[in-house]
């Protein structure tokens, strides 16, 4: 039932969307404002009818939960889904003087001359955030978003102190769980709209009803095909971790979803993803020894019985 919500949604906007030129040249279906509701105890919505990458996922929300907003952590764990909005930093920058990259995500995919020379290029930048501290540093950072924005919010107080809020999410829960207050944003009005990619999961809510803890994610903008398996699995994960460290089961993870959209070069990798069978949904497996949210690592996270159809390759549009 979960990975249905996802289909059938695929569907509906390949049935019902607008099109819609878009900010990376591409093109895009897209519906404004979709839901689906992902019930966590039937099982881990992860989609099994194409294979996704749960290291990714896992790394990722360990990178956020760390406040860590440079993509060194990334690259340490074979993670580069955050690498194209680093390289751009460099490639835009007095220090780069490497051949011309201008474009490079929409001249990559359909010129392979270019994308071999920019795949150099993006090896060189790999190498040297991973083993130069000073380029890492001057452009490792990718701006005001989730991990920055999660664990230390900037004040706006002349003397205030910056804000964890998911410390403050994990007390509110634990010591208010009746509280419609339990909210983590990640969208700053001042700094997100500078950043190279502005946050896409704006904002969540949590809810404690019947020892069951549900959260819920306005994503402002969905790559449907690509970015929301990521995003569904990111905060199915979440959840877990969060009633794992509350004493409290999980509930519902409800997706809410502003631009809602499939790039036109994937819909024929939609149409044969609907096209194949789904498979029972895994198990989530979290280390109960791990005493705070803080401190799993990549082993503390498994999924059990993750049996699934293979990848599909689509393009990423930059
Ligand atoms: N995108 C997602 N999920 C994410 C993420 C990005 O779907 O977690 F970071 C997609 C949405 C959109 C593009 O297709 O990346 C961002 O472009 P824009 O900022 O123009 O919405």
């Amino acid at each position: 039932k979960n990975e249905a919500q996802y289909l059938n949604m695929a569907k509906k906007i390949l049935d019902e969307g607008h099109f819609k030129e878009d900010r990376t040249g591409t093109g895009t279906y897209s519906i404004f404002g979709t839901q689906m509701r992902f019930d966590l105890s039937e099982g881990f919505p992860i989609l099994t009818s194409k294979k996704v990458y749960f290291n990714l996922i896992k790394s990722e929300l360990l990178w956020f939960l760390r406040g860590d907003n440079n993509i060194r952590f990334l690259l340490q764990h074979k993670n580069h889904i955050w690498d194209e909005w680093a390289f751009k930093n460099w490639i835009e920058s007095e220090d780069y003087n490497g051949p011309d990259m201008t474009d490079f995500g929409r001249r990559a995919p359909v010129d392979p001359e270019f994308n071999k020379i920019y795949q150099e290029q993006k090896q060189i930048f790999v190498d040297k955030i991973l083993n130069d501290d000073d380029f890492m540093e001057k452009f490792g950072y990718i701006g005001e978003v989730y991990g920055k924005l999660w664990r230390t919010w900037a004040s706006v107080l002349p003397d205030g102190d910056t804000t964890d809020q998911v410390s403050n999410l994990i007390d509110q829960i634990k010591n208010n769980p009746n509280s419609r207050r339990m909210i983590l944003t990640a969208w700053n009005a001042e700094t997100t709209p500078q950043a190279p990619l502005p946050s896409c999961h704006v904002l969540s809510q949590y809810y404690v009803a019947d020892g069951k803890l549900s959260g819920q994610l306005y994503q402002r903008s969905g790559d449907f095909f690509l970015g929301v398996p990521f995003n569904i699995a990111s905060y199915a994960l979440l959840i877990h971790m969060l009633a794992a460290q509350t004493g409290l089961e999980v509930g519902d993870f409800v997706h809410t979803i502003g631009d809602t959209h499939i790039y036109k070069n994937h819909v024929d990798q939609v149409k044969e993803q609907l096209d194949r069978p789904a498979h029972k949904q895994p198990k989530l497996w979290l280390n109960p020894e791990v005493k705070s949210i803080f401190d799993y690592t990549m082993d503390d996270i498994k999924l059990i019985d993750y049996v699934s159809e293979g990848p599909i390759k689509a393009p990423v549009a930059v």
